[in-house]
């Protein structure tokens, strides 16, 4: 079997496994129902297996009614993450709130021994993320996992199984873009970072296996099409401690598309990720292939993987997927490019705590 086959193989198992096994009903409850909480409840009643949405918390009446209304007849409504939290009808915890309520959420769970799936950012700042992940230590149960989508992309995994294969040898450059169409207003140039590059800074790190040590930013001159506050595009710059560069292009304000690319170049070979499939069109002398246009279509497989799972994986009671270490390990990278942002100079990353065993 050749690198490529084993990868799909591994890809399609994702989907399928639970069509082999009987999974007992995970009873889930989402803490959040603003866009992204209601897709979840949605993929966690149509497209998940295993899975039934029993609860849902929100403290905006109108967010609350949507949430219940896809999550169906017999659905619990909570004002307050507590209450779902301790209500005996939730098995598990869907927290998809804005990042600043995640910790309380997190810390309340912990204590109630429910398991978490925690959409980014674990917590906004990395002295929370230590305290959640000190509480999880604690507990002696690993219950939360991070919704980092793009370690469950075909794309990314096709990389990421070409590199372990070691046909191509050790990885030494990482060039990505990461472009967005437009953003609202109200989108600032550190969200550039803690908003958008942080899907790379994670899933290079897992992609090849190794934490960054350093960041750099880099502003080239400024789009017109970006608001007055904010620096687009930008160019963000890490180090792994290998000595593995990687360069990121965000640029928020390309107006084309919702355009994710990322070429690995090793000593023996370059891998570049294949974009989603969609056919050629010719027409009127030309060829033309779609490009996304947002993250929900582009990641709308990676998303329904990650969260067939966690579900899955519930069963067992074992978390496979990004856990709060990584959360951490993000936070902090985010934190040293903000640095440099300001500094223009190059800013150090260093975790204020070893990784416990815990999570090996
Ligand atoms: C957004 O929050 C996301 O997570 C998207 O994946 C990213 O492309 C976008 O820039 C963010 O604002």
């Amino acid at each position: 079997m050749n690198v490529m086959e084993l990868t799909l193989e591994r890809f399609r198992n994702m989907f399928q496994r639970t069509n082999e096994e009987e999974l007992p009903m995970l009873k889930v409850g989402v803490i959040g129902c603003g866009g992204m909480g209601r897709d979840h409840i949605k993929r966690l009643v149509e497209r998940t297996q295993g899975a039934t949405v029993t609860a849902v918390a929100d403290m905006v009446d109108e967010l609350l009614d949507q949430g219940a209304a896809i999550a169906g007849s017999g659905c619990k409504k909570f004002k307050n993450a507590d209450d779902l939290i301790n209500c005996p009808d939730v098995d598990a915890v869907f927290i998809v709130t804005p990042g600043f309520a995640h910790k309380d959420a997190l810390l309340s769970a912990i204590r109630a021994g429910k398991r978490i799936f925690c959409e980014k950012p674990l917590c906004t700042t990395a002295e929370d993320c230590l305290e959640v992940i000190n509480a999880e230590v604690k507990s002696g149960k690993h219950l939360i996992q991070l919704g980092f989508m793009r370690r469950y992309d075909k794309g990314y995994l096709q990389i990421k199984e070409a590199l372990k294969s070691g046909e191509y040898g050790a990885p030494l450059i990482v060039h990505c873009t990461h472009r967005n169409p437009l953003v609202p207003d109200s989108y600032t140039t550190e969200m550039a970072v803690h908003d958008t590059a942080i899907h790379e800074i994670d899933v290079i790190h897992w992609l090849v296996d190794d934490d960054f040590v350093s960041a750099q930013v880099l502003f080239p001159r400024v789009t017109g099409a970006a608001a007055a506050h904010l620096k687009d595009p930008q160019i963000m710059l890490l180090r792994t401690k290998s000595g593995i560069c990687v360069d990121d292009e965000v640029f928020v304000n390309c107006k084309f598309g919702y355009d994710i690319n990322c070429e690995v170049v090793c000593e023996d070979g370059a891998l570049k990720m294949a974009q989603p499939s969609y056919p050629d069109v010719r027409k009127g002398a030309k060829v033309a292939t779609t490009i996304d246009t947002d993250c929900f279509v582009r990641f709308h497989d990676a998303y329904d993987a990650e969260v067939q799972g966690w579900v899955s994986d519930a069963a067992a009671g074992v978390i496979n997927g990004p856990t709060a270490w990584d959360g951490y390990l993000a936070a902090i990278t985010a934190d040293a490019l903000v640095r440099a942002q300001k500094s223009g100079a190059i800013e150090e990353i260093k975790p204020a705590q070893e990784k416990p065993a815990f999570y090996n």
